[in-house]
């Protein structure tokens, strides 16, 4: 399995760029062995929930009205030419009942035959804003709860890759029930993307910053150890649009150890890398 940590994504790249960025991960992880590839929350595009909006109807912009796409199919056509899986994260927006748009945090599992096998939508929509803001009036906050619905899949596991795979997203790992309710489903493997904002535009500090870093890996350690699972985590890293994320890429094993990790940290620029390991026997660490 391959972790993809992803650099800051431009707001104003194209999806076609974002795409071609993730069509390069997956084939760098192919060589590398993997059989499945776990990319961020939100992949396709910057994490607009970081900003305000100027009308709430421009997060359509955003998401996506289908998966697959005509702007995601050479990420689909790749995974099938080389059999290699993947677990997307994006913004989606749907009309599941005539007339009622939705939009949700979403991901979906993918087999090696480029075929949807799961889907997942965010549970735990973070709201908060910091009255902080610099001159070009960017502001500390997270606009989850206002832009997006609350999930309505709950968790459910999905046999792929010869084992059975949960998944979360981001503020999901840091809560009790999702790693619980994967974990009585007999999840062997959860994967999730993230994107965590470490200081804001105008270094204002959202916590000790000890504790950023210790809070994200001592979630996923806990459910991994606690569920016996594996935990394959992929992070948003540097600084996006005025706003430093976390980083922090990692595997973990069912004893709760980290087997490979992205070293990345918020003063580094490591723009992208590549997390590898072979659950049970082997493991690296490959950046870019
Ligand atoms: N995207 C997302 O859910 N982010 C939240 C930010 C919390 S503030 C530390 C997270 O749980 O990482």
């Amino acid at each position: 399995v391959a972790v993809a940590q992803s650099g800051p994504i431009p707001d104003a790249a194209p999806r076609a760029e974002n795409v071609a960025r993730l069509v390069a991960m997956l084939r760098r992880a192919a060589g590398g062995g993997a059989d499945v590839v776990v990319f961020t929350e939100c992949a396709l595009s910057a994490f607009f929930p970081h900003w305000t909006l100027d009308h709430p109807a421009s997060i359509d912009e955003y998401c996506e009205r289908s998966m697959p796409n005509p702007d995601v199919e050479p990420l689909f056509a790749e995974a099938k030419r080389l059999g290699v899986g993947f677990c997307l994260g994006y913004a989606e927006l749907a009309e599941d009942e005539p007339g009622h748009i939705r939009h949700y945090n979403t991901c979906v599992l993918v087999d090696g035959h480029g075929s949807v096998v799961g889907k997942y939508r965010k549970t735990h929509l973070p709201g908060y804003y910091v009255p902080d803001h610099d001159p070009a009036g960017h502001v500390y906050q997270n606009l989850e709860k206002r832009y997006f619905d609350v999930g309505d899949l709950g968790w459910q596991c999905f046999e792929a890759f010869g084992m059975r795979v949960g998944m979360m997203i981001c503020n999901d790992r840091r809560w009790a029930e999702p790693w619980r309710v994967l974990g009585l489903q007999g999840a062997e493997c959860v994967m999730l993307g993230y994107n965590t904002p470490t200081v804001g535009v105008t270094g204002v500090v959202t916590e000790p910053t000890h504790l950023g870093m210790f809070q994200n890996h001592l979630s996923m350690q806990a459910g991994a150890y606690q569920n016996s699972t594996w935990v394959c985590a992929a992070a948003k890293a540097g600084k996006e649009e005025g706003v430093y994320q976390m980083g922090g890429s990692c595997i973990i094993a069912p004893t709760g150890e980290i087997v490979a990790q992205a070293t990345t940290g918020e003063t580094q620029t490591l723009r992208r890398c590549i997390v590898l390991a072979r659950l049970y026997y082997w493991c690296t660490v490959l950046t870019t």
